[in-house]
């Protein structure tokens, strides 16, 4: 023991690992840095970039966390979540195209972790089954398990927690009348794994946002024969290619026929609830438990990471806000918890906390559409990015905004645009084939294309 807080780390996904990473740039350059152990219920690294095929309960008869597809490409541009101190162009050595397949993103994301050689603090097939906080000796008493030997272990006492289990991973699932008589498959899009599927098939989608745009446009891709969107609140408005349209909410099913709320009727043959997911952490006990729904900036978090309900200050929840940035935004939250955690960096007093916090809930509060979103969500991320030091900066707002009107002017061509580097200033280069009928996405293909066209 060298006086270090022992922290306990929850989820070795993009959040969890950029603590491990942050707390190793500490150690590595001789400061204060924290003493991990990493709990990680699945066999691997990555989070829901550790692509499974299963569905409903993992090898050990566990929630499986995964619910990306296998024919997954990046719904927004790598320039978007680009690391500044670890580049695309550092990792493959030179220029690729901007929206990167499910592979080569997460062999961009073990390249960073890879450099510090992290794995060794996470306790992989350990799931972590409760953790309680103890008023009288201010710290915290986590129960685990390994999972492999079905072996609950001794507890553990730590002085910090860290909650990165994410959640895009318990489903939603809402009742439709009729739905139990529905002579075909219906899943969550939690349990998606594969579009080729439904090719020849006609396919309900309900829901309006990006699971139900990407879904739609992967199957249709894939062959289905038909998708019709079912949305609940206002319709996604793309241009969406021939085969796919949009219709308002169902009102019920009656065999393989859908009602909808304008008296329309539509024939499928599945049906996908691209319905979102719930904020879910069974481990933590209830004042420890962050309850939102989703949105940029969560209710109860001071600087959008430390829980104010319980816990005395020593609770932090990593990328629990709705992600157009993503592994930069995880990244400098974990910078940050780091540097509270490792006294590198004073927190304010309580007031001024719960003032701070109450002001970021007022202007996500003012939000009006998708581009204020983005805005704040900027605001956000160079907060937090001030309050460590940061040397760069990662506003890309810019790039986001493009790849928003890219998307209305084209859902089909968006995903072909090129955007430069903020942190490089090099363009990404045109990929070789239009992704509405790229079929090979290995990252081998992907990665070997030369130059532009
Ligand atoms: P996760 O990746 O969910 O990782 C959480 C980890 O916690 C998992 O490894 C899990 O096994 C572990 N865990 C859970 N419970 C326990 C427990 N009790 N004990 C121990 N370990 C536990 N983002 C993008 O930037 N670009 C994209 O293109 C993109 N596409 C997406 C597509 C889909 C279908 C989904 C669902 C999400 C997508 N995302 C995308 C967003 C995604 O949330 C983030 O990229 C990222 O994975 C979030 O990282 P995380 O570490 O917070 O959570
Ligand atoms: P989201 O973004 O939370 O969207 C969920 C959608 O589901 C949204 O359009 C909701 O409608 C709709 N919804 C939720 N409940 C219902 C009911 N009861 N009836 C009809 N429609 C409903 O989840 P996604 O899966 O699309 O995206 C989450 C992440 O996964 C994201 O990062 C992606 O990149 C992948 P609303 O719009 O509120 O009317």
């Amino acid at each position: 023991m060298n006086g270090n807080q022992r922290v306990c780390l929850i989820g070795a996904g993009p959040g969890g690992m950029s603590f491990l990473y942050q707390n190793e740039k500490l150690k590595a350059a001789g400061k204060k840095y924290a003493d991990v152990v990493c709990y990680e219920k699945q066999s691997d690294w990555g989070g829901l970039w550790n692509y499974t095929w299963r569905t409903g309960v993992d090898e050990h008869g566990e929630f499986c966390h995964g619910g990306q597809y296998i024919d997954l490409w990046s719904n927004g541009p790598k320039e978007c979540l680009e690391y500044p101190d670890y580049t695309f162009e550092d990792h493959f050595g030179k220029s690729i195209p901007c929206f990167p397949p499910r592979t080569v993103l997460f062999d961009y994301l073990q390249g960073r972790w890879n450099k510090y050689d992290l794995r060794k603090y996470v306790h992989f097939n350990t799931i972590v089954k409760h953790v309680t906080y103890n008023k009288t000796t201010d710290d915290f008493t986590v129960l685990t398990k390994d999972l492999v030997n079905d072996h609950d272990l001794p507890p553990e006492k730590f002085s910090h927690v860290i909650v990165a289990t994410g959640h895009f991973s318990f489903p939603n699932v809402p009742y439709f009348e009729g739905i139990e008589t529905f002579p075909g498959r219906v899943l969550h899009s939690h349990d998606f794994r594969q579009a080729r599927e439904f090719k020849g098939k006609r396919i309900l989608i309900v829901g309006s946002s990006y699971s139900a745009e990407d879904i739609s446009m992967q199957c249709r891709k894939m062959g289905s024969d038909k998708v019709v969107i079912s949305y609940r609140r206002k319709p996604m408005g793309f241009k969406f290619p021939d085969g796919i349209t949009e219709r308002p909410l169902l009102t019920k099913i009656d065999g393989n026929t859908i009602h909808f709320k304008d008296g329309t009727t539509a024939e499928v043959d599945a049906i996908i609830l691209c319905t979102g997911y719930l904020y879910h952490f069974p481990y933590l006990s209830e004042s420890l438990r962050l309850k939102t729904s989703l949105s940029v900036y969560p209710a109860g978090l001071y600087k959008g990471t430390l829980w104010m309900v319980d816990g005395n200050h020593k609770v932090f929840y990593l990328s629990m806000q709705d992600q157009y940035y993503s592994f930069t935004m995880f990244d400098v939250q974990a910078e940050w918890t780091c540097a509270v955690i490792c006294g590198h960096k004073k927190l304010p007093d309580r007031k001024e906390m719960e003032s701070d916090e109450a002001k970021w809930v007022k202007k996500r509060e003012a939000v009006k559409d998708v581009y204020d979103d983005i805005a704040l969500q900027t605001e956000f991320v160079c907060d937090l990015a001030r309050e460590v030091g940061c040397k760069y900066n990662l506003d890309v707002k810019a790039l986001f905004n493009k790849w928003e009107n890219e998307k209305h002017v084209d859902i089909v061509t968006y995903r072909d645009q090129v955007y430069t580097s903020v942190f490089t200033g090099n363009p990404g280069i045109t990929h070789h084939t239009p992704w509405f009928s790229a079929y090979d996405d290995s990252l081998e293909t992907f990665v070997n294309q030369t130059c532009n066209k």
